[in-house]
């Protein structure tokens, strides 16, 4: 169904046909744009910003650019199309046709992930609210505002999940969507990660490496979802989400590629007399994003997860390309664990250990990245290798917690941790040096920032991006 602009909320789910939902959630809609004047990007309501808005669904052309004032977004409701023949490719329920209403006894399964997907959308634009302020161009400016308000549209993607299948439930969870908010510390954001800071643009970009891939991974899973409108919602998203990465990955190699060059031209690895980000202060804040990032996957042996796929809520990443019985009853999983203070692999129930599985689909994506910024470095004639850290380095969630390993994965004691943690996470000095290089927002066409490159090739880097009114 091709996408209705002519109503309030654009939809492609016939949502005139259905009025009691219709007002229920036009009656949601002013209480979202009343938080995003307040918790969203600030003092950014009047800026006229180049912007893509979905008007179709179709893999070719579903995007139209155009400059947007930010509150005149068309937040709307956008799900894949539907394949009537569609069935449930794992668990218990495998070969059943996929289900079009919720079944009453996943109910409240159902709902716990939709509202824990949909809690870190708006958790992820309250973090980035005050990023406007510092933009090291008008082309990031875009970006982080282009970001923004797909995440804005993807917590309406959960909304409307919550509206449209959970009734009076779904309405309440609906409204706490708005009211807790991230680090608050009597109503926080309902994962860890969204509860940090992204108080700077190094910060900003490897979040948008790093966390939003944790959002690629879990998206992915919930698109194999039994539930296809949970099911569809899902895929369309992962579409927007591309962009979130590709952001965070060239923006991290921009940095990179600034610091080499000044790195050569000045013969010095000390690039902060130079107004640049060191590749050492870059590392330390990668294992801090990759290790908050790795904890978004919970535990590593979770009956959670083993329900979820029996019951077929949640599947695997691409579950359907995978070569095997999607059932798993059978056979087990390798996980690492501490025992006796030392790290051993340990077959578990594959069943179990199915965050463990994704976690690892996501450390192979993640290690692609990292491989390409390598190849900056190396080509740059600089001798440095970034390096993602052991995956049970500074863990709150999981085996690992509790226990300090190094970021080449040896178990330490307190004090030898205490000794080196400041070599290899951001020190208060390491974040006020980043931020003393946030200067106001760089706001003439064609212009960047000291310690960043403009974006490769093949991008108009010259472009009025965002008007300033
Ligand atoms: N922080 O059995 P376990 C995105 C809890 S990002 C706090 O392993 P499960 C985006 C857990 O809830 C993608 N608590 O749990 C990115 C459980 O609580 P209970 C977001 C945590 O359910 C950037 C307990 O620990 N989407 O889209 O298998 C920008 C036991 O753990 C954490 C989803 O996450 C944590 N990190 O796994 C914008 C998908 N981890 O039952 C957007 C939906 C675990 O003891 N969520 N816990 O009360 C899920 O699939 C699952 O809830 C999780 C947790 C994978 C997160």
């Amino acid at each position: 169904m091709a996408i209705d602009y002519s109503q309030l909320i654009p939809n492609n789910v016939d949502l005139r046909s259905d009025r009691r939902l219709q007002r229920a959630l036009e009656n949601w809609r002013p209480r979202f744009l009343d938080w995003w004047k307040g918790m969203g990007p600030d003092g950014a309501s009047s800026f006229d910003v180049y912007l893509r808005t979905a008007v179709s669904v179709d893999a070719n052309g579903w995007a139209n650019f155009d400059y947007v004032k930010m509150p005149d977004y068309r937040w709307g409701i956008f799900l894949a199309g539907q394949d009537p023949n569609r069935q449930i490719a794992y668990g218990d329920n495998k070969g059943k046709p996929a289900w079009q209403d919720v079944p009453g006894e996943l109910r409240s399964t159902l709902r716990r992930l939709i509202v824990t997907q949909g809690d870190t959308e708006p958790a992820s634009v309250e973090q980035q609210r005050l990023l406007g302020k510092t933009a090291p161009s008008l082309y990031d400016l875009r970006n982080l505002f282009q970001i923004n308000v797909e995440e804005g549209r993807h917590l309406w993607a959960m909304v409307y999940l919550l509206h449209a299948y959970f009734g009076r439930d779904g309405r309440e969870e609906a409204e706490a969507l708005l009211e807790r908010h991230s680090g608050d510390p009597d109503k926080p954001r309902i994962l860890g990660a969204f509860n940090e800071q992204t108080p700077d643009w190094l910060s900003f970009f490897m979040f948008t490496f790093f966390t939003d891939r944790d959002g690629k991974y879990q998206l992915a899973s919930l698109a194999e979802s039994g539930f296809d409108p949970l099911a569809r919602s899902c895929r369309f998203m992962l579409t927007e989400e591309a962009h979130h990465m590709f952001v965070g990955e060239t923006g991290i190699s921009r940095i990179i590629q600034r610091t080499c060059e000044l790195m050569k031209e000045h013969k010095t690895d000390d690039v902060r007399a130079l107004g640049a980000i060191d590749l050492p202060t870059m590392q330390k804040y990668l294992n801090f994003h990759f290790s908050v990032s790795l904890d978004l996957f919970g535990q590593e042996a979770s009956t959670n997860a083993a329900n979820y796929y029996t019951m077929g809520v949640k599947g695997r990443f691409l579950e359907t390309r995978i070569d095997d019985d999607h059932l798993l009853t059978g056979s087990s999983y390798e996980i690492e664990t501490i025992e006796d203070g030392r790290i051993v692999k340990k077959a578990v129930p594959a069943l179990q250990a199915l965050n463990e599985r994704l976690r690892q689909d996501y450390i192979e994506d993640c290690a692609r990245g990292v491989l390409r910024w390598n190849k900056i470095i190396e080509k740059a004639g600089v001798n440095f290798e970034m390096k993602l850290p052991h995956r049970g380095f500074d863990r709150r969630i999981g085996a690992f917690t509790g226990s300090r390993v190094s970021p080449d994965g040896k178990v330490l004691s307190e004090a030898e941790w205490k000794a080196n943690e400041a070599k290899w996470l951001p020190t208060d000095e390491d974040r006020a040096y980043v931020t003393s290089l946030m200067g106001p927002a760089v706001v003439q066409p064609g212009k960047f920032a000291h310690w960043i490159s403009p974006p490769a090739r093949g991008i108009n880097a010259d472009f009025e991006y965002v008007r300033f009114n």
